[in-house]
């Protein structure tokens, strides 16, 4: 019987539309709601990170580098990560970690994509600082191509940026959950809003936002995980490599001059004090969260929009 009211085509669209207009109507009072659960997080409690140790990957440049002098100012143990050729960046990170505060720092070579060298990693840590706190998931790569091109390069993309964050959070757990610490994850707003070209990168991002939002429910109420949907983010501090990749070049002419951007450093401290207060996702810029409403809500307006940014004809490479 209830079979038979789905396979008929208008009624099962019909509890679409009734399920929208509940929505739409209760929604002035979900918009009250977000109001008043928003203000007791202005006073909620800021963990002390003095003394603890917190694993940034991805340290070298860029965010990741700022949120590692965030934490140094707050007086936690730094061991950052970055892959071998950014090395005297990554020591220069390191130094001027200790002058802002931090009491140690450890810094390590590795590729994410790696297992062995994630399990190195997370180790040596261990062996220098005898705990774990925060986990930060945060090294990264972007590619701007379509699929028609050569689809077997892109698979640097989802090594680095998916098995790049579980691997080392596999190995961390243990640790945290001692510590009843933290892990942050590096998602996007990509990862929520698709648009086109960015298919690979935008897909593992996808994928990260998947898996956290489920293993969030397996490491509750012990470790908190809190994951970051960053929109467009300034950041001053781009490395040759990145440049040369055509990454940065290509987004300023794409999209961040269509949408506001933010200052990275404010973006960075916006992000540690997310994380120290146990929030379980931070937007910023804190619009994008009224374009992900549009996504989930109304798919066709977004795909709309998109279009209108993306003719068709500059989607060919
Ligand atoms: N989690 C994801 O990755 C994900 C995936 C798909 C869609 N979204 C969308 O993200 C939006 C928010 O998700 P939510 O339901 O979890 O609720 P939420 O109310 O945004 O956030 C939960 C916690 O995160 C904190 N937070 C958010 N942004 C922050 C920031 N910039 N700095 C510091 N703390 C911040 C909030 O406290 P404060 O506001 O004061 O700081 C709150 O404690 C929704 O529109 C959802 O559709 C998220
Ligand atoms: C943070 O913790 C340290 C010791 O772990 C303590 O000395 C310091 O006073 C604490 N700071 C605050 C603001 O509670
Ligand atoms: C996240 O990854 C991107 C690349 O995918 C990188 O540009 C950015 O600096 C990383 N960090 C944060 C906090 O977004
Ligand atoms: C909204 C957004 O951030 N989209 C991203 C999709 O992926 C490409 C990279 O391939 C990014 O440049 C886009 O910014």
């Amino acid at each position: 019987m209830y079979q038979a009211c789905f396979n008929n085509k208008f009624t099962n669209s019909l509890v679409y539309y009734v399920l929208l207009s509940f929505l739409l109507l209760i929604s002035p009072f979900l918009f009250i709601w977000e109001l008043i659960t928003t203000l007791p997080s202005c006073f909620q409690p800021i963990e002390n990170m003095s003394g603890k140790v917190v694993l940034i990957t991805g340290a070298s440049s860029g965010l990741g580098e700022l949120m590692a002098y965030e934490y140094a100012k707050r007086g936690a143990c730094l061991a950052i990560v970055a892959i071998k050729e950014l090395d005297s960046r990554l020591m220069q990170v390191a130094d001027k970690a200790l002058e802002l505060g931090s009491p140690d720092v450890l810094f390590m070579f590795a590729d994410v994509s790696k297992v062995e060298e994630c399990r190195r990693f997370v180790d040596d840590t261990i062996k220098r600082f005898d705990r774990l706190d925060h986990l930060v998931c945060n090294a990264g790569i972007g590619n701007l191509y379509s699929v028609n091109i050569d689809v077997t390069k892109f698979a640097p993309v989802m090594d680095i940026n998916f098995w790049g964050s579980i691997y080392p959070t596999h190995f961390a757990i243990p640790h945290l959950m001692r510590t009843g610490g933290k892990i942050v994850v590096n998602a996007s707003s990509a990862g929520v809003l698709h648009p086109p070209k960015g298919g690979f990168y935008n897909a593992s991002k996808a994928a990260l936002i998947g898996f956290y939002e489920s293993l969030r429910f397996e490491v509750s109420p012990r470790i908190t995980i809190t994951i970051l949907t960053l929109g467009f983010i300034e950041t001053r501090i781009i490395t040759a490599k990145y440049l040369t990749s055509g990454v940065g070049g290509h987004l300023k002419k794409d999209f961040s001059s269509l949408l506001p951007t933010m200052g990275a450093e404010p973006c960075a401290k916006a992000i540690v004090n997310g994380v120290c207060k146990g929030a379980t996702s931070i937007v910023e810029p804190r619009f994008m969260k009224g374009l992900f409403l549009i996504k989930f809500l109304f798919p066709q307006l977004h795909r709309f929009y998109l279009s209108l940014y993306f003719p068709s004809e500059s989607r060919k490479n």
